[in-house]
C-alpha cells in the first residue's frame, strides 16, 4: 500500500451574505462578501502548489439553494485551475447545495465528480494505488434519513476506502440534524477515512480511522470564532497524518482586555486599542467581541456611567482608520454584573432562579423567538453560548432595572 495526499474540506458557502452583518460600514461589508471567494482561492492556490493526488469536498460548496450565479462561476474556475494540471476533485453537495434547488447549470470540467443521490462507489487509481470513494449528494434539503445504512462496507483490503458524508452525529443537536450517523455505525464499515462536513467546527470524531471535520474555510458570524481552513492529509497503511491550512482573511473572534487598575475612560481605551493592534499583527483582518476582564470595582464603576452603546461607539470611533480593518461587534461587561454585586433580595432570588435552569429550560424560555415561524430564518441555531450571554444580558437588565425600583 503506497502513501496518498489528498485535501480534504467541506462546507465553502461561497457568497455568503452575511445578513447579520448590517452594522458594519459599506466598504468592509463588501470586504466581507468577498471573503469565502478569497479562501476559496487560498485553497485553490494551495492545491496548484502542492498538487494532492485528489481534492475532496463535503458539501455546501454554494450559501444558498439557489446558487449565485457568481458563486458558480468562480467555483468552476477554481476547477478549471485544477483541471489543468489533473487534479481530480470528488463533490458530495449537501444541505445548502442541494440537488433540488433553482439554478443556471454551469458545465464543470472532466476533473470534478459529483455525486448523484444516492450513494455510489467511485474507483480511482493514484499510481498503483487503489482508491475506492462513497459519497452521495442531497437530493433536497432536508436529508432525515439514515443514509449511512445505504454505504457499503469495505472488503478489498488492498484499496483504501475514503466515505464522504455531510451530516451530523446522532443526538448533536447543535445544529440541524440530517443524515445523521453513530460513530460506531461508521467504523463498522472498515473504511480508511471518513471525510465528514456540515459542522463547521473542526474537530476530530475519531483518531484511528480518522473520522474529521476540516470545519468551514472562512467563518461567518459570532459562532464560527477562530482560524478556519482545511485538512492536507496524508494517508497510509499506517495511520494519517493532517496538516491544518487556514484559509481565512477576516477572522472572527473574542479578545479579552484586561481592566485592571483602570478609573478613566482613556486609559480604558488604551487598553482596548493595545488588544486590538496585538489581535491585528497576529491575525490580520477581524471581526471582533471585546470581553472585558479583571474587571475591579473602580473599572466597574467607570463603566456604569456610560450606556453600552456610547461604550462601543467611541472605541469604534478610535479604531476606525487601522488596517487591516478591525469591526468591534459588541463589548463584553458581562464581569461588571456579577451577582455578587447585585444588592436587594428579590434580584438575587431571581437570579439565583435562573442559575438553576438547565439548557431545557432555558430553550424553552427563548422558544417564542426561536421557534417563531417568520423569527427562525434570521437566528443562527441557538449554542450554549447563546444561552449563557442571554443570561448575562438578563443578569444586566435586573442589575440596571430592578435595583433602581426597589
Ligand atoms: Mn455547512
Amino acid at each position: 500500500m503506497s502513501t496518498i495526499k489528498f485535501i480534504h474540506t467541506a462546507d465553502l458557502h461561497l457568497d455568503s451574505p452575511f445578513k447579520g452583518m448590517s452594522g458594519l460600514p459599506v466598504e468592509q461589508l463588501n470586504r466581507l462578501r468577498e471573503s469565502t471567494f478569497e479562501a476559496f482561492a487560498n485553497l485553490i492556490d494551495y492545491a496548484l502548489e502542492m498538487k494532492p493526488d485528489f481534492v475532496l469536498i463535503v458539501g455546501d460548496i454554494y450559501d444558498g439553494e439557489n446558487r449565485s450565479l457568481r458563486a458558480q462561476m468562480k467555483f468552476k474556475e477554481g476547477m478549471d485551475r485544477l483541471n489543468s494540471v489533473g487534479i481530480p476533485v470528488f463533490i458530495s453537495h449537501g444541505n445548502h447545495d442541494h440537488l433540488s434547488g433553482t439554478w443556471t447549470r454551469f458545465e464543470l470540467p472532466a476533473n470534478v465528480h459529483v455525486f448523484t443521490e444516492e450513494v455510489e462507489t467511485v474507483q480511482l487509481q493514484v499510481g498503483e494505488q487503489s482508491v475506492s470513494i462513497y459519497g452521495f449528494s442531497y437530493k433536497e434539503r432536508h436529508i432525515r434519513e439514515k443514509m449511512i445504512d445505504r454505504y457499503p462496507p469495505a472488503h478489498n483490503r488492498d484499496a483504501y476506502h475514503i466515505g464522504m458524508l455531510h451530516g451530523s452525529l446522532a443526538g448533536d443537536d447543535t445544529h440541524a440534524v440530517y443524515a445523521p450517523f453513530t460513530k460506531s455505525e461508521l467504523l463498522a464499515k472498515q473504511y480508511d477515512y471518513w471525510a465528514l462536513g456540515h459542522i463547521h467546527l473542526r474537530q476530530h470524531v475519531h483518531d484511528e480511522p480518522p473520522i474529521v471535520y476540516p470545519g468551514n474555510i472562512q467563518g461567518r458570524h459570532r459562532n464560527e470564532q477562530g482560524e478556519k481552513g482545511f485538512y492536507d492529509v496524508e494517508l497510509s497503511k499506517t495511520g494519517a497524518t493532517f496538516q491544518f491550512i487556514p484559509t481565512s482573511t477576516i477572522l472572527f473572534d473574542k479578545v479579552d482586555v484586561s481592566c485592571k487598575g483602570i478609573s478613566h475612560a482613556n486609559e480604558w481605551l488604551v487598553a482596548c486599542m493595545e488588544a486590538l493592534e496585538t489581535f491585528r499583527t497576529r491575525n490580520g483582518a477581524g471581526i471582533v467581541e471585546l470581553k472585558m476582564v479583571d474587571v475591579d470595582q473602580e473599572a466597574a464603576e467607570l463603566f456604569s456611567q456610560s450606556p453600552e452603546e456610547e461604550w462601543l461607539d467611541v472605541l469604534r470611533d478610535a479604531s476606525s482608520d487601522s488596517e487591516p480593518f478591525i469591526w468591534i461587534q459588541r463589548i463584553l461587561f458581562s464581569e461588571r454584573t456579577a451577582p455578587s454585586t447585585l444588592a436587594g433580595a428579590l434580584p438575587r432570588s431571581v437570579l439565583g432562579l435562573m442559575d438553576s435552569w438547565t439548557t431545557d429550560d432555558w430553550k424553552d424560555v427563548v422558544k417564542d423567538v426561536y421557534q417563531h415561524t417568520r423569527g427562525v430564518k434570521y437566528l443562527d441555531v441557538l449554542t450554549d453560548e447563546d444561552l449563557t450571554d442571554i443570561q448575562a444580558g438578563a443578569a444586566a437588565l435586573l442589575a440596571t432595572e430592578m435595583v433602581k425600583t426597589e
